[in-house]
């Protein structure tokens, strides 16, 4: 070798070197020590030494993750050590009989320690890493055998190619779950959909069509993910005796295990762990569809050993089902705010996401024709958290021989009044504006709800009861109501009477702000109300601004300039606010100090977890700019918290003191992102 090449294959060691450690400080720790670009120099500088002598090219050189031509088919993997499967618990009964049966066996009168992760709703995958170099990679297969699809896996940019750090075992099989997080699942199948492709149900499907690729340049541009749960066939080398140490180990050497696994005592450790890991499902990035419980201990697992194909030291603990099959006996149409008809799909009652679910959203008129639902089919229905329920597809198979399919009505189902549906809208709308007595409705919730005149008392009910009754038909008629008035409805106690009617009079004392956002003008949130404030100062100013000036309010497009300028020039619209300010609707003007016409002014917001879309730093400098504050602890005074994936403790705190937390969608929308 001579001296230039040997300083070559030098570089190149160092920069493959430098490549992992970034890749583990980014992908496993989830803290990168340095800008991309800077990644991305390395990993160039290292192509180009590569592309100018291909002997330096090793298999487990960073740029060598998609390699070779398509395969014709996949081979087959004997697995060393049979990949087993889990019991399934649903009850918190089955889990005390898991942990009784467990100490029995040991003759043990002490709480057990459990490791904790969660169920990644993914596809088991088993890694071999020979000499610290993944060597090959199978799918779970019927547990003794499965498919050799190591070129794919190699695709996955959060397994390494090496592994990092010393003290492996010669020979490591690691085990775990591949995924594609919720995001990138949903952009894929936007793209596809773009691209009248074949679309897939959900992140599972998704995950395992594309693990299943015989082209490993389509896996490599599929947004997969793994995280490591365990391991199976170890040569020469020694791991820790306890599971979450093996965990521990795996992350030292850049295998990423969950970062919410954890050690629980006893049933009662076990059941706070599960209550917690669904009260954090609805936020995580990824889909899980329960919690995993294994004995900590090595020596523990070896002695209470297995029963048929499952460990008798574990058990999966199961959330309710997310997705369940029903029947759909209507569709009817809901009239919205802005008059907006939403087709409502009336179902026979299922058990799904911990509720019993009987109406499902089918979103627009576009949306039940993409998904052709009709009445009478049998639809895939599901609840997430709390997400209104949905209908996902329906299966074509169970449709009964004479359906038809649903027309957007040409009538508005509420008040009689023309439908309008303009084509490059995917709503269509009721045009009888607050003539509709739906639109009445949910303008007056709207109106009384907690963040715009925050009106105690007044619920959704009970405004039915009110205009229905012919009580009230706009927002000053409420300022009208008296004890008298109230008392005349059904089950009004004279007592809640005379609160709402307190609560009516301390909602008049209000912010220009609130009430902008309490009139319900189309497309004008909470931020945008804001900005409209800051920036006007009075509402003079701006019932009196023409589109122009208004279209000059940051975060203001042409658009909502025109639904806002459109809502002052209504005739009517002007009269409920003049009787508005008449019933002593009052709001000090808005001072005007530097910054204070931006979106966000006066708004506090703290960021935890971490965003997938952008730093933290960049969300603070968006935040600042845009005139709100960005501090670290979550206080009452707090407007927002931000929660990204793997959110930790202020969002707990969060939910305790009722402050307002945004996903990072949600997030993104408010700063216009
Ligand atoms: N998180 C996790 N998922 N999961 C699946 N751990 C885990 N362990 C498993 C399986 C089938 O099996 C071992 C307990 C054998």
């Amino acid at each position: 070798m001579t001296q230039q090449s040997s300083k070559l294959a030098e570089r190149v060691r160092q920069l493959r070197t430098e490549i992992e450690h970034h890749n583990y400080r980014y992908f496993v720790l989830d803290d990168p020590e340095v800008p991309d670009s800077r990644f991305d120099q390395l990993v160039r500088e290292l192509r180009e030494i590569e592309g100018k002598h291909p002997e330096l090219v090793t298999p487990d050189s960073p740029t060598q993750r998609i390699g070779g031509t398509p395969l014709g088919e996949f081979g087959e993997v004997q697995h060393q050590i049979p990949m087993l499967s889990l019991d399934n618990a649903f009850a918190p009964d089955d889990i005390e009989s898991f942990d009784r049966r467990i100490r029995e066996r040991l003759g043990e009168q002490h709480e057990v320690d459990y490791a904790c992760e969660p169920k990644l709703d993914g596809l088991a995958v088993s890694i071999v890493y020979r000499e610290g170099a993944l060597v090959q990679a199978a799918t779970r297969g019927d547990g003794t055998k499965g498919e050799d699809v190591t070129h794919n896996v190699r695709t996955i940019k959060t397994v390494p190619l090496r592994l990092q750090g010393s003290g492996w075992p010669a020979v490591l099989e690691v085990r775990g779950e591949v995924f594609m997080p919720i995001a990138g699942f949903e952009a894929m199948n936007q793209r596809a959909r773009e691209q009248g492709d074949k679309v897939f149900v959900n992140p599972r499907n998704a995950a395992a069509g594309s693990l299943r690729q015989l082209d490993p340049r389509i896996t490599a541009s599929r947004p997969l993910e793994m995280f490591f749960y365990g391991v199976g066939l170890v040569e020469a080398g020694k791991l820790p005796v306890q599971h979450s140490g093996i965990l521990s180990a795996l992350k030292d050497w850049g295998l990423r295990p969950s970062p919410d696994a954890a050690v629980r005592r006893g049933v009662s450790g076990l059941l706070d762990y599960y209550q917690q890991m669904q009260r954090r499902r609805p936020k995580l990035r990824y889909q899980i569809d329960g919690v995993v419980y294994k004995v900590d201990s090595l020596d523990l697992q070896r002695r209470l050993g297995f029963v048929a194909r499952a460990p008798r030291w574990a058990i999966a603990h199961k959330f309710p089902a997310e997705e369940e099959m029903t029947v759909v006996r209507d569709i009817e149409w809901q009239v919205g705010r802005t008059g907006a008809l939403t087709p409502v799909a009336r179902l026979e009652p299922v058990f799904v996401g911990g509720v019993t679910v009987s109406n499902a959203t089918l979103h627009n008129i576009d949306e039940l024709h993409r998904k052709d639902v009709r009445v009478g089919d049998t639809v895939i229905i599901r609840r997430a958290g709390d997400v209104i329920p949905e209908v996902v597809k329906i299966i074509p198979e169970r449709r009964p021989k004479r359906s038809s399919k649903v027309r957007l009505p040409q009538h508005c189902p509420v008040c009689g009044s023309m439908v309008v549906k303009e084509d490059e809208e995917a709503v269509a709308r009721c045009s009888a504006g607050l003539y509709c007595a739906a639109q009445r409705k949910e303008s007056l919730k709207h109106f009384a709800s907690r963040r715009a005149m925050d009106i105690e008392g007044l619920g959704s009910k009970l405004i039915e009861q009110l205009v229905d009754g012919g009580l009230v038909e706009s927002a000053a008629d409420l300022y009208r109501l008296t004890e008298d008035k109230l008392a005349g409805l059904e089950r009004m106690a004279e007592k809640s009477a005379a609160n709402l009617v307190a609560a009516l009079d301390t909602s008049k004392k209000t912010t220009l702000q609130r009430f902008l956002f309490a009139l319900g003008i189309r497309d004008v949130g909470e931020a945008t109300a804001a900005a409209l404030a800051g920036h006007f100062g009075r509402l003079e100013n701006l019932i009196g601004a023409d589109r122009e000036e208004i279209e000059q309010v940051p975060d203001v497009g042409p658009v909502i300039a025109e639904h806002v300028h459109g809502f002052f020039r209504e005739g009517h619209n002007r009269e409920v606010i003049q009787a508005l300010r008449r019933s002593g609707v009052d709001w000090p003007d808005v001072a005007r100090p530097l910054g204070s016409d931006l979106p966000l002014a006066g708004k506090t917001f703290v960021l935890t977890g971490a965003l997938s879309g952008m730093g933290r730093a960049e969300a603070q400098d968006r935040i600042r700019e845009l005139g709100g504050k960005a501090t670290s602890s979550v206080s009452s005074k707090t407007d927002y918290v931000v929660a990204g994936s793997d959110a930790g403790s202020k969002l707990q705190k969060a939910e305790k003191l009722g402050v307002q937390v945004l996903d990072e969608e949600q997030f993104l929308r408010l700063i216009g992102s």
